[in-house]
């Protein structure tokens, strides 16, 4: 049931990578799924991201966005974060374990998922350039530089900070975009780690929608 409080969100009308859950969208889909919070969605096409319309939601024209009421917000971090704070269910309510949570997610979007942006885009928009060859092993090893410090992290324990949080939901997402390159598999602890976060009912509810939604039929125009 929804009502004049639910939130829309933006996503790409059709998201190129044909639904497998890369586009950010989805973590803000994944905590409004954790929280039981129901929302809509407004697909936006390539061209409509650049136009003054949506440039007022997000001025850098990009997915995702998030309206509530009166209140519009862009970056999925801010958006996730404003749910954790206005739900319960993503963030501890204890002072210093909240802050620490809230620190996990500025470190997976931060120092974590740029090394990640970078061999993304270093495999998929500059493998014709005559240097992409020598450069991509230096890509990959600044992943790994990251990556070699978060299963430390685990030990026995499942999540970053005790129970699952936002700062696991961030990073879970931004370790799923190392899937295609094949990095995660040399990370055991890290693999299992992105396979709890996957195996969670609410993100199987915001794969699924997200999926549906990218693999919709569409409706031609006359
Ligand atoms: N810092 C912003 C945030 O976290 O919200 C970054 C938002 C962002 O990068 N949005 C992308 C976008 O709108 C979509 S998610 N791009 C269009 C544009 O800039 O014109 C990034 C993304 C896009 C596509 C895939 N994919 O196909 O695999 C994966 C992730």
């Amino acid at each position: 049931m929804t009502n004049a409080y639910t939130p829309t969100i933006t996503a790409f009308d059709r998201s190129p990578d044909g639904g497998s859950g890369l586009a950010r969208d989805t973590r803000v889909r994944w905590a409004l799924e954790e929280v039981g919070q129901p929302y809509e969605v407004r697909p936006v096409s390539f061209a409509a991201l650049k136009e003054p319309e949506h440039r007022a939601r997000n001025p850098f024209g990009q997915i995702p966005t998030y309206e509530e009421g009166d209140l519009a917000l862009f970056e999925s971090g801010a958006i996730v974060l404003h749910i954790a704070e206005t739900h319960a269910g993503l963030l501890p309510t204890e002072a210093h374990a909240r802050a620490r949570a809230i620190a996990w997610m500025f470190a997976a979007l931060n120092t974590v998922e740029p090394p990640i942006l970078e061999l993304a885009n270093a495999k998929l928009l500059e493998r014709d350039k005559p240097w992409a060859e020598k450069r991509l092993p230096l890509v990959m090893d600044r992943v790994r530089d990251r990556l070699n410090r978060l299963p430390t992290r685990f030990g026995d324990a499942h999540w970053l900070e005790g129970a699952f949080s936002a700062g696991d939901l961030m990073m879970v997402h931004a370790l799923q975009r190392l899937k295609p390159a094949g990095l995660l598999d040399e990370y055991p602890n890290l693999a299992a780690y992105v396979a709890r976060g996957e195996a969670r009912p609410a993100f199987k509810r915001a794969f699924e929608d997200q999926r549906a939604f990218n693999t919709r039929e569409r409706r031609v125009k006359s």
